[in-house]
């Protein structure tokens, strides 16, 4: 898979995306980020970027003459084509379903903003897909786009081994099963017994209650996400209505009664 990252600060780039797993996946070939300096593609002498907003207000809006020119130049640069998403604050939430989406694509094209935003022309115009990675404000769209990059590109087969991607956070809505590893009791703490058992039948059972207690207690919207998608088994059902949960809707509410 190709990443293409067009932002005014390609150096913040280095380190989140050329260390671990990342590193070996590029040096594997299995995916390639090709980073673009937006002000490369102004064209007056002080290469300027961002002008005052026209309305007044605080703050610069990124130009729509460079940005634009640096989207069509990056696009026609290679085939195949991708999607050019633009990382705002008013885009679609991102999710490990949006991740497992754009991991399918052959090509990413990222657009980071900065200061108060890009023209408004070049989204209407130029921008395929708008996406947020939350509901708070980043002094540019860089540490998105790196969030965005790592989430996919772990997902790219042969990046990391894909047993390790079935049955973590989100990936069917629950959340994951508590870790351990040696020493077996560490400050009086001891890892529970069922997984130094062997048994791996009853250790998948405990762990896919874990994944269900822990996914109730923390986060019981996905919990309703993970019902309603079908993803919980009879089994499942039985347990949580054992701890007092029901779907949605299904009559009984969650926490018990008519
Ligand atoms: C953001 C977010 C984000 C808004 C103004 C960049 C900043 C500045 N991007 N998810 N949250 N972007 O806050 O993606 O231009």
């Amino acid at each position: 898979m190709r990443f293409d990252i067009l932002t005014l600060f390609p150096a913040m780039f280095q380190g989140p995306l050329t260390e671990s797993i990342l590193k070996r996946a590029q040096q594997a070939g299995k995916i390639t980020i090709h980073l673009h300096d937006i002000r490369d593609w102004a064209t007056d002498r002080h290469r300027t970027v961002d002008d005052a907003p026209y309305g007044g207000g605080a703050g610069m809006v990124m130009k729509a003459e460079p940005l634009a020119a640096a989207i069509q130049a990056v696009q026609a640069a290679d085939e195949p084509g991708g999607p050019v998403v633009l990382l705002t604050p008013d885009g679609e939430l991102f999710n490990q379903s949006i991740a497992r989406e754009l991991a399918t694509l052959p090509r990413l094209i990222l657009v980071c903003g900065h200061y108060e935003g890009i023209d408004e022309r070049v989204r209407e115009r130029l921008i395929d897909r708008e996406i947020s990675i939350g509901d708070y404000v980043l002094t540019g769209g860089e540490l998105a786009a790196m969030v965005v990059v790592d989430a996919v590109a772990r997902l790219v087969p042969g990046v990391i081994d894909s047993e390790s991607i079935v049955e973590e956070s989100h990936s069917d809505f629950l959340l994951e099963y508590p870790h351990y590893t040696r020493p077996a009791v560490w400050e009086g703490l001891a890892v529970p017994s069922i997984l130094l058992s062997g048994h791996h039948g009853e250790i998948a059972r405990w762990r896919r209650s874990e994944r269900l207690r822990r996914t109730l207690a923390r986060r019981p919207d996905l919990l309703a996400r993970a019902a309603a998608a079908g993803v919980l088994t009879k089994a499942d059902l039985a347990l949580l209505a054992e701890w007092g949960w029901q779907p949605p809707g299904s009559g009984w509410n969650t926490d018990g009664h008519e």
